[in-house]
């Protein structure tokens, strides 16, 4: 077989994509009828692909390239530990330099008493760990009843068995026999969707009441935790109303749940301070990490537990982990990448400059005849189209053809927006600079007035009855 390089025609990549790569949440069929485009290098917060055209990357990768494409210091830092200690685990007794550097990094950069990490390649692992954790922490406390783990519709939380039933996706749910037993899921604080004639402070409150309701239906003695992502990613970037959490803090403390923080998304930066749950008030027994840990140069994800739960757990012989748990060469370009982001102040700068200029400019985008809500805390945002904003009214066609419409849109202007149903999200390189956010403000408006033209003249501009 003749080498497969970036210098083959794109049809030909193309052909072999298609021929012999099966694509994550795609249909293949449909894919490799158009052919997929060929991303070939990336530098900042543009990628290229192999027609030669430079897309601004809206979503840093999937929500992950915090630090931007192309930094020779990550680089470096593999090569560095792949010459020096490519591989080992920390299974039996043995340790690392990488690992014991980074877990201690985490230590100091979480917020509170989240000192200790239990290693995992990426959010899905991290999850699964976290759901047998807080079952073993129980059974380690003696209250072996205590193991369910409450969850939120269109939660993400990953893609694995485990993680996936943690998850609130019901089209994931469908395929595959999910969720298992033991997880129980409650309303999401989506006030523009689900909201009604409450106002968001009331509705924030009635969400939030649903943990104490479920945990009272299911008995305080049957619940371990309750999950979720400070701010939804995958699900819409849908910020709660500012009632929930702190409705959600005080039972879980009053019931003695145990709260995860689900930081995947949140994490190293997005919402302008280290962690989402900072931004939101949160005190987490256990934080999920992953994507801006490594700013995705490498797979690397965990679990941040407090020293009480550590200590706990401590005493347990607990009987799981990953070959790649604590990967010396994942952990090194974490190292390397806090690093930077701590030098360059890059979280600062999202949250005094980059941020509140990106916010300014995102809510001027209300002022579009299809646009009703804009959301957004620090780098991460969403928009929901709408045939009419007073009434915040669905479309009459199926939920996200118009959104995928606007992401076609976008991906013509040679922007990545992605669209969740019929809400459109941005989650971009912290390191977007001002002059850049110009740019992405500007290719989304006028993805907006194509996107608004092509619904007009097909007759979709409408609500749904
Ligand atoms: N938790 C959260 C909050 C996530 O966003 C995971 C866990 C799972 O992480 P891994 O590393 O196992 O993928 C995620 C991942 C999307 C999309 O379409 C989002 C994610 C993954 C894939 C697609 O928005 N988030």
């Amino acid at each position: 077989m003749t080498a497969i390089t970036n210098h083959m025609p794109t049809a030909e990549l193309q052909a072999l994509d298609a021929a012999h790569h099966i694509h994550p949440f795609s249909n293949n069929a449909e894919l490799a009828k158009k052919g997929a485009r060929v991303i070939t290098r990336a530098k900042g917060v543009y990628l290229t692909d192999s027609e030669g055209e430079t897309i601004l990357d809206g979503m840093a990768g999937l929500w992950c390239v915090n630090i931007g494409y192309g930094r020779d210091e990550l680089a470096e830092a593999a090569a560095r530990q792949m010459k020096e200690l490519p591989y080992y685990n920390t299974f039996f007794q043995t340790t690392h330099v990488p690992v014991i550097a980074l877990a201690a990094k985490i230590a100091e950069l979480a917020p509170g008493n989240l000192n200790h990490t239990f290693f995992a390649a990426g959010g899905s692992e991290a999850n699964d760990t976290n759901l047998r954790m807080v079952r073993t922490y129980w059974a380690a406390k003696g209250k072996p009843t205590k193991s369910i783990v409450i969850s939120r519709i269109n939660a993400y939380h990953g893609s694995s068995v485990g993680s996936a039933s943690l998850g609130g996706m019901v089209h994931m749910h469908e395929q595959g026999g999910m969720p298992i037993p033991d997880i129980h899921h409650i309303n999401q604080p989506n006030w523009w969707a689900e909201g009604g004639d409450m106002t968001p402070e009331e509705f924030g409150l009635a969400r939030a009441h649903e943990l104490e309701e479920a945990i009272l239906d299911l008995g305080e003695d049957r619940v371990a935790a309750f999950i979720a992502e400070p701010i939804q990613g995958a699900g819409g970037v849908i910020v709660p109303p500012a009632t929930y959490w702190p409705e959600i803090q005080r039972i879980c403390d009053k019931y003695e749940i145990l709260l995860i923080a689900d930081e995947v998304i949140c994490g190293f930066g997005r919402t302008g301070n280290w962690f989402g749950s900072e931004t939101l008030g949160i005190r987490p027994d256990i934080m999920t990490i992953a994507k801006g840990l490594s700013s995705g140069y490498q797979p690397i994800g965990g679990s941040v537990v407090t020293d009480e739960f550590a200590a706990v757990m401590d005493e347990v012989e607990f009987n799981h982990g990953y070959t790649y748990s604590g990967h010396p060469v994942a952990a090194a370009v974490a190292l390397e990448n806090l690093r930077i982001m701590e030098e360059e102040g890059i979280v600062d700068q999202v949250r005094d400059v980059t941020g509140p200029y990106l916010a300014e400019k995102w809510h001027t985008l209300g002022d579009h005849p299809m646009v009703g809500d804009t959301q957004i805390v620090g780098m991460m945002a969403s928009l929901a189209l709408t045939p009419d904003k007073n009434s915040r009214a669905k479309f009459a066609s199926a939920p996200g053809t118009v959104g995928y419409m606007c992401r076609d849109r976008c991906f013509a202007n040679n922007l990545i927006m992605r669209h969740v149903g019929d809400r459109m999200v941005i989650s971009p390189p912290l390191v977007l600079s001002i002059d850049e956010i110009d740019v992405l403000i500007s290719r989304v408006r006028t993805a907006l007035d194509e996107t608004y033209a092509q619904v007009k003249d097909a007759g979709l501009f409408k609500p749904a009855s």
